[in-house]
């Protein structure tokens, strides 16, 4: 990969003039192995990889990440690492998570609807129907690795089908603490750390790394690496020298990050069709923004907020930023590694977020719940504290325990309004990278094709080569070959569920609603962010989406869908 710092790529990527030399055969067809699945080889008709005919797969989902945050996306936290895996490979426009961390993780694994696989709500267990891509990976020869987050319940990682997990069983906890963090299957022994130097991203990473170098001692089957970040979810933890990097940066406040993150993105070419920034985004009810007065207003002005509040909110989104820059160095870990090895090349990396940038749940964010009588919507959270002078700069340690709310979410989230649990764009739009120098056509470029964190299960069974086992769900996802290979986008309908939010997206138009909402309709094309309803003008496209959607709901049992039987009000936010 050419070496180019960050504002070169910037500029070259705003000015469309980025392409880079693709490294090795990138000429690419679709073929039928003797197994009748498909898989991807050279032109030449031999696998993409000669050594071991099928690709390494890393798959790295973070946790929380809003849209923007990245420095591809128009961030300001450095993320040199993945801003140069964009340079050499894919940024997805319009690629869509499930809103929420437990159905998310279910669609990604499953490639199925995370309904249809018992996750529509925050707990379940993955059925015996459906298959996970590191069990049909495996029946394609692939080792299979998952270092971080599970978030599935029972049965856990190996019992579905992961040769070898380091992580997290449930859904968050300290970044500090490892005792949170386990081995399976049972008897593995876990990597030690002294006293007071355990992180869990880098703890994550340790892992991923003794896994990849198990299976190049083992010799000559690819991997399947999933490598699911528990960074940035709440509690915002980060290394002391992280969180420095960002104590000032964020003094400037939402409003101003959230203007300059929109121009950046407009300098990047991503927001085809926006023409202006959403207002500050609206707090839908919730117990705590209804118990403080928030709910259905909008958030404040940052210039509106005492000088205390501002320097504590401050260092709130510090903690947050250094959370995200820790996670990038990481993943520059693995890069290093596989480059050491020359296995860049061959392997192919996907990077995405499993919901937008969470707003729990005003905008001032929450502390850790000091009694049972505190705890707040069945989590950790309590009260906000509002931390000042040497309390600050606790903020991010082990002893603390914080969210940042929803303002700073709302600008995480940049352009778009609301944030993760909806299913306006806020909730449910990802960044997705996709860098593989020997399978992929094309680098640097942009892909705005809608996509759907469920495709990621059916392209791993076309470029592993795996075919799905018969008697299982058939996927709902669709392969991204396709756009590997700059073939044209065939229109497609994308449909979301959770906790009564809802939507349907059917090519350009997307129906949307709040949980006891009304629909409405965007043209997607001319009107990303949400801001233009045109479902008074155009009821029988409403009533035709929704009949859709209603069809979808019942087949897949979203229960979410009885929340929304009776209108109250216009669901506008
Ligand atoms: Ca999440």
């Amino acid at each position: 990969m050419r070496a180019t710092n960050r504002r070169d790529f910037l500029k070259l990527a705003a000015a469309g003039t980025l392409a880079l030399p693709m490294v090795g055969s990138s000429a690419s067809s679709t073929s039928i192995d003797s197994a009748g699945s498909t898989a991807l080889t050279t032109g030449r008709g031999r696998p993409l990889d000669g050594a071991r005919g099928r690709p390494n797969i890393v798959l790295i989902l973070a946790d929380d990440l809003g849209y923007s945050d990245l420095g591809c996306y128009g961030g300001e936290i450095a993320t040199p690492n993945l801003d140069r895996l964009a340079q050499g490979g894919l940024r997805f426009t319009q690629f869509y998570n499930c809103a929420r961390c437990c159905p998310s993780r279910a669609s990604l694994l499953t490639g199925l609807y995370p309904h249809e696989v018992g996750f529509g709500g925050m707990s379940g267990s993955l059925p015996p129907n459906c298959a996970t891509i590191p069990e049909v990976l495996k029946t394609a020869g692939y080792r299979t690795f998952m270092s971080g987050k599970w978030h599935l319940g029972q049965p856990g990682p190996v019992l579905r089908g992961f040769d070898e997990f380091y992580g997290m069983l449930g859904g968050y906890g300290s970044f500090w603490n490892p005792a949170l963090y386990t081995r399976r299957p049972e008897g593995r022994v876990p990597r030690s750390y002294p006293e007071g130097t355990f992180y869990s991203t880098d703890a994550i990473t340790d892992h991923a790394l003794d896994f990849i170098t198990s299976a190049r001692q083992a010799g000559d089957k690819p991997f399947f690496l999933y490598l699911a970040f528990n960074a940035p979810h709440f509690p915002l933890h980060a290394p002391k020298a992280e969180i420095a990097k960002y104590a000032q940066t964020y003094e400037q406040g939402w409003d101003k990050i959230r203007d300059a993150r929109y121009a950046r993105q407009q300098q990047l070419g991503l927001l085809a069709g926006v023409s202006s920034l959403t207002p500050r985004s609206v707090i839908p009810p919730n117990v705590v923004a209804t118990k403080h007065g928030w709910a259905d207003k909008a958030n404040p002005a940052w210039d509106t907020l005492e000088a205390e509040r501002r320097a504590d909110l401050t260092r709130r989104m510090a903690a947050f930023a250094g959370a995200v820059d820790r996670m990038d160095q990481n993943i520059g870990r693995v890069i290093a590694d596989l480059k050491q090895h020359d296995e860049l090349e061959h392997t192919l990396i996907f990077f995405l977020s499993d919901n937008g940038a969470c707003a729990e749940w005003d905008p001032f964010g929450f502390d850790v719940a000091q009694n049972v009588h505190e705890i707040n919507l069945g989590t950790t959270s309590g009260d906000n504290v509002l931390h000042t002078g040497a309390a600050l700069d606790e903020i991010g340690a082990p002893g603390s325990y914080v969210s940042y709310g929803s303002a700073w979410a709302n600008a995480c989230n940049t352009p778009f309004r609301l944030y993760k649990h909806y299913s306006h764009e806020g909730g449910i739009a990802t960044p997705l990278i996709i860098h593989w120098p020997a399978g992929l056509k094309r680098g640097g470029e942009l892909e705005r094709r809608p996509g759907h964190i469920s495709d990621v299960m059916a392209t791993c069974l076309e470029v592993g080569g795996a075919a799905y086992p018969a008697g299982k769900l058939a996927p709902a996802g669709r392969s991204l070959a396709p756009a590997l290979r700059s073939e044209p986008a065939e229109l497609r309908t994308i449909f979301f569920e959770h906790e009564g939010n809802r939507a349907v997206r059917s090519g350009k138009w997307k129906l949307v609603a709040l949980a006891h909402g009304n629909w409405e309709l965007y043209d997607m094309d001319a009107d990303r962010v949400e801001l233009h309803d045109l479902a008074a003008t155009q009821p029988e496209r409403v009533k035709q989406m929704a009949a859709q959607w209603d069809e979808w709901a019942a087949r897949v049992h979203a229960h979410g869908r009885e929340a929304h039987a009776a209108p109250k009000k216009k669901g506008r936010e």
